[in-house]
């Protein structure tokens, strides 16, 4: 079942929510700016609702940081000052931290609006990205496809087409918090195939070093609580995991990530080599959130992606989308409640 509302505007546009309900009373919404991921509601056993994912209000959504729930493109991640490379030839792309590119600079796919197009359980999201858009090499047809299914997942479709050589890295940057109080995901449990992570600057731009994860705070291959793991991490400057696992070989039907609290859990798949584990660290009160106070790992973000470990070692999966192609990514996460 299809809901359309209006949300509010940003900079004149009219912003518009899609809403749709399985058969199980499971509320995802969407919105048209950001192609963003606005809830995820499942029922509660006292008949009412809850949502397990951090969200914000139109002036939240509007500011240049947190990217919540938004999608992410044309690259997720840092490209850092003069790493990337297209057809042999280094490409100046935007900058919007330092003369880094993080998620796609200052005029990615979160900033943008897109047309929808709804349907009773999914709603698809298409734009057409210029070069004077986001800075970005090639015209770039994107789609965004949100389905929520009666199994209760949510399969985030991605696709690219370009004319010119380009990079089509796209992701989504929900947080989730499954706990059914305000309270942090200190108590979650994180388990991640992921054998090793990359080595950062202090930029946050990879240095190509791969760092193992066996004996330390980074080893999630078994599930572990992310409260012991992150009082750990308190003495490195980012004071918890800003980090990008390189993923494990892996089947389509083995999960990337599965998240835990009591019995809420989200299992995610994805095809990709990496993701990026945000847990909110340095969050504070210049954050709002409709149903949750900012502080401190008050969400934690498993971003799917390909690893920009590519612009560093070109021996390795790249995120390049060759000049006349196209290309589909999937996230898919499947939650119990
Ligand atoms: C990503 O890795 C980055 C973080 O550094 C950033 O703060 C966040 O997106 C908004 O997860």
């Amino acid at each position: 079942m299809l809901t359309t509302d209006k949300f509010g505007e940003v900079a004149g546009h009219a912003v518009t929510a899609y809403t749709i309900e399985n058969r199980n009373g499971v509320q995802l919404t969407v919105l048209d700016y950001g192609a963003t991921w606005h809830a995820l509601n499942v029922p509660t056993p006292d008949g009412s609702h809850q949502n397990l994912i951090l969200n914000t209000d139109l002036a939240g959504y509007a500011k240049p940081d947190g990217y919540f729930g938004k999608a992410i493109g044309r690259f997720a991640g840092r490209i850092g000052a003069g790493q990337l490379v297209l057809d042999g030839q280094p490409v100046a792309v935007p900058a919007n931290e330092g003369t880094t590119t993080l998620h796609g600079g200052p005029h990615g796919f979160s900033t943008l609006f897109f047309k929808a197009d709804a349907a009773a359980d999914h709603v698809t999201f298409t734009r057409t990205v210029t070069p004077e858009t986001d800075g970005f090499p090639g015209t770039l047809d994107v789609s965004v496809t949100y389905t929520l299914t009666a199994a209760d997942e949510v399969v985030i479709d991605f696709t690219g087409a370009t004319d010119q050589t380009t990079v089509f890295n796209p992701t989504n940057h929900v947080y989730w918090n499954l706990n059914a109080a305000d309270d942090t995901i200190e108590n979650h449990t994180l388990r991640l195939a992921a054998a090793s992570h990359y080595e950062l600057e202090p930029s946050k731009v990879l240095t190509g070093a791969v760092v193992a994860n066996a004996d330390t705070p980074y080893d999630f291959r078994e599930p572990r609580q992310l409260g012991p793991a992150l009082r750990e991490l308190q003495t490195i400057p980012e004071a918890g995991l800003d980090d990008v696992f390189a993923i494990d070989d892996h089947a389509a039907t083995e999960p990337v990530a599965v998240l835990s609290q009591g019995q809420r859990q989200v299992t995610m798949y994805s095809a990709r080599n990496a993701v990026v584990v945000f847990t909110s660290n340095h969050f504070g009160d210049e954050l709002h959130f409709l149903h949750h106070q900012s502080r401190p790992h008050v969400g934690i973000a498993m971003e799917a992606q390909t690893s920009a470990a590519g612009l560093v070692d070109p021996g390795l999966t790249q995120a390049t989308l060759a000049a006349g192609t196209s290309r589909h990514e999937q996230i898919r996460y499947a939650f119990t409640y």
